[in-house]
């Protein structure tokens, strides 16, 4: 599913291609992962406010790639226990897209992707729109379920998030890039 152009902008933002010299720094902490060219599509707004799919299994070194569909949707990193607001325990590696995405019609023209750099840990998220309290309304979805427990479910997750007040807007984007879609069929079933 890969264009020359995708696998150009992924091999330059994971650094294996160098650009030419710059004094700036990179925008996020460097990956120890290497990347398999998988990339798995998720479609924010689809049928509603949900993602979809909104559980993802993906191995260290899978894409996983936000589409956006309307009103005015974001991507933000939570944790099980504490949906609808940043990872308590370290905000600054918790990955935030912006509100870069609101369309009325159609799909942005943007996504969002993240790197998974280690599958054996869950990574849940939420949409961070105050309007409308997306979160609250079951827009979170995760990456790497613990299938295993009973407690940490996505059904139990949307639970939690029903019963938290306003969501928390992250206060800067980070952790992954935004970028022109490069699929522009991505998480859609034709
Ligand atoms: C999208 O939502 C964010 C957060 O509420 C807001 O700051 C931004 O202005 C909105 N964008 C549009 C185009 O409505
Ligand atoms: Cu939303």
């Amino acid at each position: 599913m890969f264009t020359t152009k995708t696998f150009t902008t992924l091999l330059f933002a994971a650094g294996v291609i160098s650009a030419a010299p710059t004094s700036t720094s990179t925008s996020h902490p460097s990956r120890t992962v290497s990347l398999t060219g998988v990339t798995h599509s998720v479609v924010a707004g689809l049928a509603g406010l949900r993602f979809d799919p909104e559980n993802v299994v993906a191995s260290a070194g899978d894409i996983i790639e936000w589409h956006f569909l309307p009103k005015n949707h974001s991507i933000a990193q939570s944790s099980f226990a504490e949906p609808c607001q940043p990872l308590a325990n370290s905000p600054s590696t918790s990955f935030f897209s912006g509100f870069n995405f609101a369309t009325s019609e159609g799909q942005a023209p943007d996504v969002f992707q993240i790197v998974v750099e280690d599958a054996s840990k869950p990574i849940w998220y939420y949409c961070a729109q105050q309007t409308g309290a997306h979160c609250q309304n079951g827009m979170v979805g995760v990456i790497n379920q613990n299938f295993e427990s009973a407690e940490a479910t996505l059904a139990k997750h949307k639970e939690l998030a029903a019963k938290t007040g306003t969501s928390v807007i992250p206060p800067a984007v980070q952790g992954g890039e935004v970028i022109e879609n490069p699929n522009p069929l991505g998480g859609f079933k034709l």
